[in-house]
């Protein structure tokens, strides 16, 4: 293959999760009754405008992502979750935030090495900077779904021909 030398090319892209805190009448049927929230963590696409209830694209990044590896805190079984086609995205249960490490792998096409990003898995609606306990579930019910988003940009620099052609092909 060949690089185009003094090339960049970037896509757009969101990460992050939601949080929804669920009912009291719900945990004593769930495995782990002392989960208290239900959230999915995510990357999407940020080339679409976003909706009001989705956060990111519905377009699908998998022309150029191959997988997305969601490394969750180690009190969950198999941590480490691939995700090899979209949406690229985890639903869990849980009772605590925690920082979440995604790999992303790219194409074989486009000899990239993955890349990380971390995120903090927000499940509390914080309300007062200063604020040391997490709000009471009555408090946090009624502020309704905790969203925490990233939005970044994916460079690459000098791409190899045919994986340019791939993106801009897209
Ligand atoms: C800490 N922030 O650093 C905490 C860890 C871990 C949260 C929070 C699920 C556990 C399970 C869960 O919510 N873990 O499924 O058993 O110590």
């Amino acid at each position: 293959g060949v690089r185009v030398r003094g090339t960049s090319i970037f896509r757009p892209i969101i990460y992050g999760n939601s949080a929804t805190i669920i009912p009291l009448e719900e945990r004593a049927s769930l495995a782990s009754a002392d989960h208290t929230h239900r959230w999915t963590v995510a990357v999407r696409s940020a080339a679409s405008a976003p909706d009001s209830n989705i956060v990111g694209g519905a377009d699908d990044l998998s022309y150029f992502i191959k997988r997305v590896t969601f490394k969750l805190h180690d009190t969950y079984p198999n941590p480490s979750r691939n995700v090899d086609k979209p949406p690229f995205e985890v639903s869990e249960t849980g009772w605590g935030e925690f920082e979440i490490q995604i790999r992303i792998t790219f194409i074989p096409e486009s000899s990239e090495k993955a890349i990380f990003f971390y995120h903090h898995l927000k499940l509390h609606p914080w309300t007062i900077p200063a604020e040391l306990e997490a709000p009471t579930p009555d408090v946090a019910i009624a502020s309704g779904p905790v969203h925490s988003w990233q939005y970044d940009e994916i460079v690459f620099s000098d791409p190899y021909q045919n994986f340019l052609n791939i993106l801009t092909a897209h």
